[in-house]
């Protein structure tokens, strides 16, 4: 098991030990709109939610790097190589900018990290399923960052200052990646109909899981509510899954692929799609370490940690002789 379980009741958030006075001045410049800074005044329960939050965006984005990586040698073409490679260290990046915003909280990077390898923090589900073929790093691209921006873009305007600023940058990469992505199921379904297959059996296998990455249903969210009346969340769970599936569709059909739902239809009234029940007993069971490829994501989360120990200790080291010399 990786990953805990979910709490399914809603978590009484009490803030009976703040004085009133600074929770009232804090919600009063949350419903303001104003960002709050990592030296203001804030509810204890704030900074834990996003502390876990954040960090949770983080190991996703890291443990994210694993499933396109293993396509880097296989690429294509040099092209497909190196706009890959390039993709790949981006998230890398998404994953410091958001371990630097936690730490603004008071959390350490070695707590990070040892939540994550321990199995006490959790990651987005969607990274613990198997990239067969090239067609799934389209399918990541189009439709897993597809879903990242869809949560991200209104995280720019979350109510917690630096994590709301490294969201700006990162929806710019983003973008990049849900083009790239989309490029290639677009050159795969033009293809010959093998690649058309193989760009219909990714959208088979990733649609599903990308609907998951939204999160449990809003009913049994246990942090919605709070989130957003802390405004740390801007939309909930259900109205992002929502968006997604409205914007994706034509994507879809604009590729001439069928989205594998047969209760997908046009509801005029809405003015939106209604879509099949999400499988929420493979969410949970992928919610808890099941996922199809978890073991495997693990052991090499914790096996570059392990083998580049000596390169944060010559860090270490080369900090400590700077920091010793200009004491001298
Ligand atoms: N997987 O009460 P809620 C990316 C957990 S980045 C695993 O609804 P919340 C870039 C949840 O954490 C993808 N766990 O929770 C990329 C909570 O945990 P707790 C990641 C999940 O926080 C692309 C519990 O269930 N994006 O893809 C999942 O209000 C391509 C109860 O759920 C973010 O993290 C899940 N899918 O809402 C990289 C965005 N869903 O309290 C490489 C920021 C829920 O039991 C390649 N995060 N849980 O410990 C958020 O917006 C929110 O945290 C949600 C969940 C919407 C994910």
């Amino acid at each position: 098991m990786y990953t805990t379980e979910l709490q399914k009741s809603a978590k009484p958030v009490s803030l009976s030990n703040e004085p009133q006075e600074l929770v009232d001045a804090f919600e009063a410049r949350v419903a303001a709109d104003e960002f709050i800074e990592p030296k203001d005044w804030m509810p204890e329960a704030y900074r834990k939610t996003l502390i876990r939050q954040i960090s949770q965006h983080a190991h996703s984005e890291v443990v994210g790097m694993l499933p396109e990586g293993n396509w880097i040698t296989r690429a294509p073409s040099l092209r497909r190589k190196a706009v890959l490679l390039a993709k790949v260290q981006d998230e890398g990046g998404h994953g410091l900018y958001l371990y630097c915003a936690a730490e603004t909280l008071g959390a350490s990077r070695e707590e990070m990290i040892d939540a994550l390898h321990s199995g006490r923090a959790k990651y987005s589900t969607i990274f613990n399923y198997p990239t067969l073929t090239w067609a799934d790093i389209g399918a990541i691209g189009w439709l897993v960052d597809g879903a990242a921006i869809m949560n991200q873009v209104p995280l720019q305007r979350t109510s917690y200052g630096p994590y709301a600023r490294a969201m700006v940058r990162v929806c710019k990469e983003e973008s990049f990646h849900q083009r790239q992505g989309y490029e290639i199921m677009m050159v795969l379904a033009n293809g010959t109909p093998e690649q058309r297959e193989m760009a219909q059996d990714a959208l088979n296998r990733w649609w599903w899981p990308s609907l998951m990455m939204f999160g449990p249903s809003d009913e049994n969210s246990p942090n919605t509510a709070q989130s957003m009346r802390w405004r740390i969340k801007r939309d909930t769970n259900d109205e992002l899954r929502q968006k997604f599936v409205d914007v994706t569709v034509p994507q879809a059909e604009f590729l001439g692929l069928t989205v594998p739902d047969p209760d997908l239809k046009w509801n005029a009234e809405r003015g939106a799609y209604d879509f099949g029940a999400v499988d929420w007993e493979e969410f949970y069971a992928v919610v808890r370490g099941e996922g199809p490829v978890a073991r495997e994501r693990m052991l090499a989360r914790r096996k570059a940690w392990d083998d580049n120990r000596w390169v944060r200790e010559a860090a270490a080291a080369h900090e400590a002789k700077r920091a010793a010399k200009k004491a001298a």
